[in-house]
């Protein structure tokens, strides 16, 4: 297996506000911290989303090997910052007029640096793997039936997941330890809560992540009826956890599991109910509280219902899919 990247997350932030914001606290993830992107070298745009203003970047470091990826992504209005006396609406932020016309008024507004910053997330070395999941791709939804899963599926992922060393970085305190939020030690039903990747910290963007202490549980098509106490388990300390930190309560969280996922050591996804976060849609997404219900029903479930996914086509499995002429299979 390929050594893990390593994945770094640069922060201009860097006020008082990060003291008591744990989704602030950059200061994590491992040994190598960037200061700038001066030595950045780009080499190629991967994809420049638009409408989630994100853009993917492939390049490298000078004086060092390997390729890198940098995802740069502007991030959302935090509303405690938009107060009348914030630093928004005096001469620390200024306009340049572009017309006016009338009583329409059009210009480029410059806020303080401080809350203009851009969410950074670099991956080195990154792999051909993180260099494909990031680029400009087509998609297919597969219909993935138990005997597709155990034939094609799984051996594909046993042979080409990504590296699971941040997680187990995670639980074993070894990264990202001081941006715990919760944790519960039980080997069977406990887990580790803390901030996403993704996560700038702003409640309007709220996302957390449980990652289970059981290595052995790769996705939902593992889970079993003796799972049900660990599904539980993560279901209400996890909404205990943020209701009594974030002042959400359970109907204002989107709780749920990504298939397929990008990581195959099992974790759940607790977002705010307003935020669109990426991987919410129907094809990938599946609510915590649904999938318990779902043992509850039927011990087997998720090792017998077939269960669509998404798939890039520069993915090494859809070359499979592919060949096996799997694909608009109904
Ligand atoms: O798609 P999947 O369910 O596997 O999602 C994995 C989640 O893990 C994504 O939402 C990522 O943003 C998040 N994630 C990935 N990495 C590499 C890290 C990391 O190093 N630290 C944290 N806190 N989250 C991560």
């Amino acid at each position: 297996m390929a050594s893990a990247a390593k994945i770094c997350k640069l922060d201009q932030d860097n006020n008082d506000e990060s003291q008591v914001n744990p989704g602030k606290l950059n200061s994590i993830l491992n040994e190598k911290d960037f200061k700038d992107l001066s030595k950045f070298r780009l080499d190629k745009i991967l994809n420049n989303n638009s409408s989630r203003k994100v853009v993917s970047l492939k390049g490298n470091f000078e004086g060092s090997s390997g390729d890198a990826v940098v995802i740069l992504e502007k991030t959302t209005f935090s509303e405690d910052t938009l107060r009348s006396e914030s630093d928004y609406f005096n001469e620390k932020s200024y306009l340049q007029k572009v017309f006016h016309n009338d009583i329409y008024g059009n210009y480029h507004f410059f806020p303080k640096i401080e809350l203009n910053a851009v969410k950074a997330t670099v991956i080195h070395p990154a792999t051909q793997k993180h260099i494909d999941k990031y680029s400009v791709h087509n998609l297919h939804i597969v219909n993935e039936t138990p005997k597709l899963y155990e034939d094609i599926v799984l051996p594909h992922l046993i042979k080409d997941q990504f590296d699971l060393q941040w997680v187990y970085n995670i639980l074993d305190h070894t990264s990202e330890s001081d941006r715990i939020v919760y944790e519960d030690l039980d080997p069977d039903s406990g887990f580790i809560l803390l901030p996403d990747l993704k996560w700038n910290g702003e409640i309007e963007s709220l996302y957390l992540l449980a990652l289970c202490n059981k290595k052995d549980i790769k996705s939902l098509r593992d889970l079993k009826k003796h799972h049900l106490p660990l599904l539980k388990n993560i279901l209400k300390k996890g909404v205990e956890v943020i209701s009594s930190k974030y002042g959400l309560n359970s109907s204002q969280l989107r709780i749920y599991v990504h298939y397929q996922p990008s990581f195959y050591h099992f974790h759940v996804h607790f977002t705010y109910i307003r935020y669109d976060a990426p991987g919410i849609l129907a094809e990938r997404a599946h609510i915590l509280s649904n999938i318990i219900s779902n043992i509850e029903l039927l011990p087997n479930y998720y090792q017998e219902v077939t269960i669509p996914f998404v798939i890039r086509e520069n993915d090494g499995l859809f070359k499979a899919l592919e060949e096996g002429k799997i694909l608009n299979k109904l």
